[in-house]
């Protein structure tokens, strides 16, 4: 059924009047629109109508309603995600389903460290929550004061802390789900052991909304750390940033929770781009590093940190290296690091590679993607930096700002054939975690293994008969 028939859409707007009453639809156009594209304007599309259910019943019937009539359904929770994944497409006939009012914390235990959480609450409230009951949630993002855990989930989303607590799937025990026919697994555990068969949670989690919808999970919870310590580094190539890694790990084990590089162009984006930002070093260094490490004892963690630092400067892996001292400053570092999504959009379009490899395999797969990238144009505006501590670069590349559409095209298929390439043969993954939405969806097809895809394709028809969940997405 199509619902650009008027008539046809206007039956299911009084059936899902008549389940989420008027708090939760959303049908004019105006309000709309903001549902339509995503965060950062890039992808644009048009929805028959906008539902906000407040309830896991609610969903369900929802879901029921579209299943019955075969009406596509994308979820949406904050609407940050960086690959289309929460976007509908240009038809007007997808109904969206925002997940912004199920926001609830429903329930908190200390003792077993754990948090029972709706989908639409964002992860800023959660980390607070956690906060409030001496507790610690350590997932973190740039995007946090607005997207949701729901939408974490759905994209198994990485983050700055991956290296010591791992991605989201790491961090959740249970989920509530709604299947695309409207019924509802309970899969709410808080077990840290749980082997009845097989991990229904792990084929949700990642699943970027096209094998059901999230209502709600069950989160671990960690002892909150009392004291942190920072620092920015310079060192003069790659290779010698990941040796440094591997030092750092050797001196302050699982007190490292955070390992991120920029390079010099990364960093010199964020210096135009965003405002109040300085250098933390003098001169000009190949790659920087952010080190963070952190810990329940408030005593000896900046010696620790020091003296790494310290045997690090007298094997000559850094150059120069600054603590972040103060609160301020520690937020200044942050704000460098956090700013090159900002920048990039201020300064040009970004052909966007979120890609995963062997820590090991890093500096010679840089050293042959810049190599490859300036081969396909001997110009190109390299922006490579991430999350180095779990081997997840962006190495992106950043075209002019008047690039036509066509050219974008033209240039994203170039670059992604040759990074891409060297990705997977060097045993590296082209999704680490921003989903592969509909920006990936066609690389996905190209490396996939046809055992792998047919794998997933019987899941989703197993799941999703009717494909109503997240058409044009992932698979
Ligand atoms: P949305 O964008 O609304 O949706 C993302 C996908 O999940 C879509 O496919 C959608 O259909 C699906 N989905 C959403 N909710 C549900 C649900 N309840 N059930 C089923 N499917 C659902 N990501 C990282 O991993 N690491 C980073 O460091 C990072 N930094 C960022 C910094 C900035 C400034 C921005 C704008 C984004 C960043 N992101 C990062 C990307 C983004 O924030 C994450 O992908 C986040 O997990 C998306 O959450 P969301 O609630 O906004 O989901
Ligand atoms: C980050 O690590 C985010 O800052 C965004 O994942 C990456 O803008 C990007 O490409
Ligand atoms: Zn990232």
């Amino acid at each position: 059924m199509t619902q650009s028939n008027p008539n046809l859409r206007n039956t299911l707007l009084d059936r899902l009047l008549a389940v989420v009453g008027p708090a939760g639809i959303v049908a004019d156009a105006d309000q709309k629109s903001a549902y339509e594209s995503d965060w950062l304007k890039k992808w644009h599309g048009r929805s028959s109508i906008v539902v906000r259910p407040a309830t896991t019943q609610q969903t369900a019937e929802v879901m029921k309603l579209c299943h019955e009539n075969r009406t596509p359904v994308v979820t949406q929770g904050g609407n940050t995600g960086m690959s289309g994944g929460a976007t509908p497409d240009a038809s007007g006939d997808q109904v969206v389903l925002s997940m912004t009012r199920m926001n609830a914390i429903r329930q908190v235990d200390p003792l077993n460290n754990t948090m029972t959480v709706e989908a639409g609450a964002l992860l800023a409230t959660i980390q607070q929550a956690a906060e409030d009951v001496n507790r610690y949630f350590p997932l973190s993002l740039g995007s946090e004061g607005s997207c949701t855990i729901g939408g974490n989930l759905a994209t198994n989303a990485g983050g700055i802390a991956v290296l010591r607590y791992g991605n989201t799937r790491e961090l959740a025990l249970g989920l509530e789900v709604v299947l695309p026919d409207g019924r509802i697994w309970n899969g709410l555990r808080g077990l840290r052991k749980d082997n009845t068969g097989y991990d229904l949670r792990d084929m949700f989690i990642g699943s970027e909304g096209t094998l059901g919808v999230i209502t709600a999970a069950v989160l671990k919870l960690f002892p909150r750390p009392k004291a942190r310590a920072c620092a920015w580094v310079g060192t003069h190539d790659i290779r010698a940033l990941v040796h440094l890694l591997e030092l750092m790990q050797a001196n302050c084990a699982d007190r490292l929770v955070a390992f991120e590089m920029m390079s010099a162009e990364s960093l010199q984006l964020v210096l135009d781009h965003v405002t109040d930002t300085r250098s933390p070093l003098e001169g000009r260094h190949a790659y920087h590093a952010l080190i963070e490490v952190a810990d329940t004892r408030e005593t000896g963690l900046s010696d620790m940190l020091q003296d790494a630092l310290q045997d690090a400067m007298d094997t000559n892996l850094i150059d120069d290296a600054v603590l972040g001292a103060s609160l301020a400053q520690r937020q200044a570092f942050w704000k460098i690091r956090e700013g090159i999504s900002q920048a990039q959009p201020r300064a040009g379009k970004a052909i966007k590679h979120d890609i995963a490899l062997p820590i090991s395999a890093l500096p010679d797969f840089v050293g042959a993607a810049e190599h490859a990238v300036r081969g396909v144009q001997a110009s190109a505006h390299i922006v490579n930096f991430g999350h180095v501590g779990d081997g997840n670069l962006h190495f992106n590349i950043l075209m002019p700002s008047d690039t036509s559409a066509e050219a974008m095209a033209d240039a994203t298929q170039r670059f992604n054939r040759v990074v891409h390439d060297l990705v997977v043969e060097a045993n590296g993954s082209i999704s680490a975690e921003h989903g592969v939405g509909q920006l990936r969806r066609d690389e996905l097809r190209h490396y996939k293994s046809p055992v792998e895809l047919n794998l997933m394709l019987l899941v989703k028809q197993s799941l999703d008969p009717n494909h109503i969940m997240n058409p044009g997405k992932l698979i």
